[in-house]
């Protein structure tokens, strides 16, 4: 494929609700999204920084002076037959994977476009619906919280994850377990706990009492080590999301016994192919994994609903409608969950929603373009 520019672009976009976590309140987003032109179609990615670095060491800034010194500069004047070439080309680059999926996911857009077929199925993915859970921010008070998961579960969502911390925990999931014994329930501390506090250790290991799927990445967004002691003082499934950045660390976590279920976002592995080899591992483990969200606009969703159709998504991911995020997407359609809480996998080419260049332009502050052929620097 012949790539004749790359545009980067930042879009700032209000959230309809704040999402609170253990790591801080979100109310807008910031967002880097790069379109690649080629062979006169139109192909996108979306970058998963955070607006600060609380997440992951990556930021929107970070992952923008990446993309437009190191990682574009590298694609725009090489031939390259798919998305899997990316990671060869940006090796260089230690880190950045943030930013480095946003470009590499829109090589694999342009080449799903380019060969007619749905990006579900260019990934190697077999579902036609996908389940959906939602993520719940940490609430004002808990009559809220309790408002809300009512909401979603009337809406059709399979599974509630919340949003957790010290001070928001125990005496939650007591009270929703009292109202709800059965439906299927997660917690997610972005590592807000850790084992060297008795009370900590405590806390965690009376979860059990509370019949959850799994406790998602409750101690250091870095280690594999002390999640694999308290996993052994636990029933509960643990699940790895932030520490969990590509194949081998889902290999070197499993044997370890770090965790028995692993969250995939394809921003924090660093894109398409290393997702796909991270599921893989998990898979050859006997390991179910789901699909993370990061608040994503509709092109960050289309391509989790595109990765979420792969076999061993089996348990529902964090990939949800449109409108809980955003009081207008910049797709059409927009994201829409059915009333059992599931998402149809697009079958037609690309990823099945398409953008809409307008809106998207109203609401960019910066833009930059590399165009083939130009001079680059490196
Ligand atoms: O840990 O899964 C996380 C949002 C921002 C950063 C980290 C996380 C999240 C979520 C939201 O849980 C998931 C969503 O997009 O609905
Ligand atoms: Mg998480």
């Amino acid at each position: 494929m012949k790539i004749d520019a790359i545009h980067l672009r930042e879009i700032q976009m209000p959230l309809a609700h704040p999402f609170e976590t253990s790591f801080g309140v979100t109310t807008g987003r910031r967002i880097l999204l790069v379109e690649i032109e080629a062979d006169g179609l139109s192909a996108w990615g979306e970058c998963v920084a955070g607006e600060h670095p609380y997440f992951s060491d990556e930021q929107v800034d970070t992952a923008w002076h990446i993309a437009e010194t190191e990682l574009a500069p590298r694609l725009i004047n090489v031939e390259i037959t798919s998305g899997r070439d990316c990671p060869a080309l940006f090796e260089q680059v230690r880190g950045h994977r943030m930013a480095k999926a946003a470009l590499e996911n829109a090589v694999w857009d342009l080449d799903a476009q380019q060969q007619g077929i749905s990006l579900a199925k260019l990934l190697g993915g077999t579902r036609e619906i996908i389940p959906c859970g939602v993520s719940i921010g940490i609430q004002a008070t808990p009559e809220k919280l309790m408002d809300t998961i009512a909401k979603e579960l009337a809406a059709g969502y399979q599974r509630i994850k919340l949003k957790c911390k010290p001070g928001w925990d125990s005496a939650i999931f007591a009270r929703v377990r009292e109202r709800w014994p059965d439906i299927l329930l997660s917690c997610d501390a972005n590592s807000a706990y850790s084992l060297d506090n008795a009370d900590h250790i405590a806390a965690i290991e009376s979860w059990d009492q509370f019949n959850l799927l799994m406790i998602e990445q409750p101690l250091w967004y870095d280690d594999f080590y002390f999640h694999a002691q308290l996993q052994r003082r636990i029933n509960t499934r643990i699940c790895l999301d932030e520490c969990i950045r590509n194949r081998r660390d889902a290999r070197a976590s499993l044997e370890l016994g770090s965790g028995k279920i692993i969250n995939i976002k394809v921003g924090r592995v660093g894109g398409f192919t290393e997702a796909i080899a991270v599921h893989d591992v998990a898979q050859e483990f006997g390991i179910p994994v789901w699909c993370g969200g990061m608040l994503e606009t509709g092109i960050g969703r289309a391509h989790n609903i595109a990765l979420s159709s792969l076999p061993n998504f089996s348990l529902p991911g964090d990939v949800s409608a449109s409108k809980r995020y955003w009081a207008q997407d910049i797709i059409e359609p927009e994201v829409t969950v059915s009333p059992t809480g599931t998402i149809t996998v697009p079958t037609t080419p690309g990823r099945g929603f398409a953008v809409q260049p307008d809106r998207i332009d109203r609401i960019t502050v910066r833009r930059q373009t590399l165009r083939r052929g130009a001079a680059v620097a490196g």
